[in-house]
């Protein structure tokens, strides 16, 4: 599906105070081959507590899935609880067992697709845009807890609606051995690398030595989206820019701190002066490992403090 919204007014950036937003941090396993996507909303999309401000039980509609197949579908509208980027999701429960590994699929030919898995607390535990070549979502995933677990069926970008299908596989659980939760799950290198220099344009930041390759995408709640224009300011740091020079929104640094012989990384750092949706790609051209910072709309952009952005040291 195109990513592009309809154009509408511009939309005042909002200086805005630094809020630590609470939420799990989330990686998901995207596909780099989608084809139609921009290279900086393909790859592994984080989502810092965008279910955060929804309360499921504000939401009074719920479908179900059963292991240890079954299959569904519904229509993503307005009658629908909103996230908090605004987009509309629905809430699909089913009941399973700590050490069953289930796969939800999500398919829809009316919009870019997005999957969220919650446990029984319920917390978000995981997530995925795209899967495969397409735009459709897949979460495969070990169950941690017996229970009442929701998926969460929206779209990856804010109004957008139309028809899904979903389906649930699962294996048999083993309540006696559950998987211990990672706090963090590492985004897996699961395509093959392009080797190339970064090239500095634009919308295009080369940082630390020019190995990193940096660039933004921002949409705002009236529709009006496009990349974030890049400017330098040193050999480490730059800024982007969304809708005119002299308004800056984001600054993001990529400082090498391999020195530090504990954990030895490729830091990310980042701030917003802006409450719309920002999505930053970073990737390390040396090994084309990609980190994707996502700032949900109407909401005020989180610092990003990475200093497990890239295990890539030297
Ligand atoms: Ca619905
Ligand atoms: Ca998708």
């Amino acid at each position: 599906m195109s990513r592009r919204a309809e154009i509408g007014s511009a939309h005042a950036a909002l200086l805005s105070a630094v809020i630590l937003m609470a939420g799990a941090f989330l990686l998901s396993s995207d596909s780099p081959q989608t084809p139609g996507k921009s290279p900086n909303t393909r790859k592994l999309l984080s989502r810092r507590g965008s279910f955060g401000t929804l309360a499921l039980a504000t939401c009074n509609e719920f479908g179900a899935l059963a292991c240890p197949a079954s299959s569904a579908s519904g229509e993503i509208s307005t009658d629908d609880c909103r996230l908090d980027d605004g987009s509309y999701v629905d809430l699909i429960q089913f009941q399973g067992t700590a050490g069953q590994t289930v796969t939800i699929d999500m398919t829809s030919n009316a919009f870019d697709t997005y999957l969220y898995l919650l446990n029984p607390t319920p917390a978000v535990v995981a997530s995925n845009d795209d899967f495969g070549d397409s735009t459709n979502s897949r979460i495969t995933f070990t169950l941690t807890a017996s229970g009442t677990w929701t998926v969460g069926a929206t779209s990856l970008l804010a109004n957008q609606f139309g028809a899904y299908a979903l389906t649930i596989q699962c294996t048999a659980g083993t309540a006696t051995t559950p998987t211990p939760t990672p706090t963090v799950v590492p985004p897996p290198p699961t395509f093959t690398p392009v080797p190339g220099p970064c090239t500095a344009n634009a919308t295009t930041l080369c940082l630390n030595n020019g190995r990193f390759r940096v660039q933004a995408n921002y949409s705002t709640p009236a529709g009006q989206a496009g990349p974030g224009m890049a400017v330098e300011e040193t050999t480490d740091t730059g800024l982007f820019w969304f809708f005119t020079s002299n308004n800056i929104e984001v600054i993001v640094k990529v400082v090498n701190a391999c020195t530090f012989t504990a954990a030895p990384r490729y830091w990310v750092f980042a701030g917003g002066l802006t409450n719309v949706q920002v999505v930053l790609t970073v990737t390390d051209t040396q090994t084309e490992t990609v980190r994707t910072y996502r700032n949900p709309q109407n909401t005020a952009f989180a610092p990003i403090q990475d200093t497990n952005a890239f295990a890539t040291c030297p």
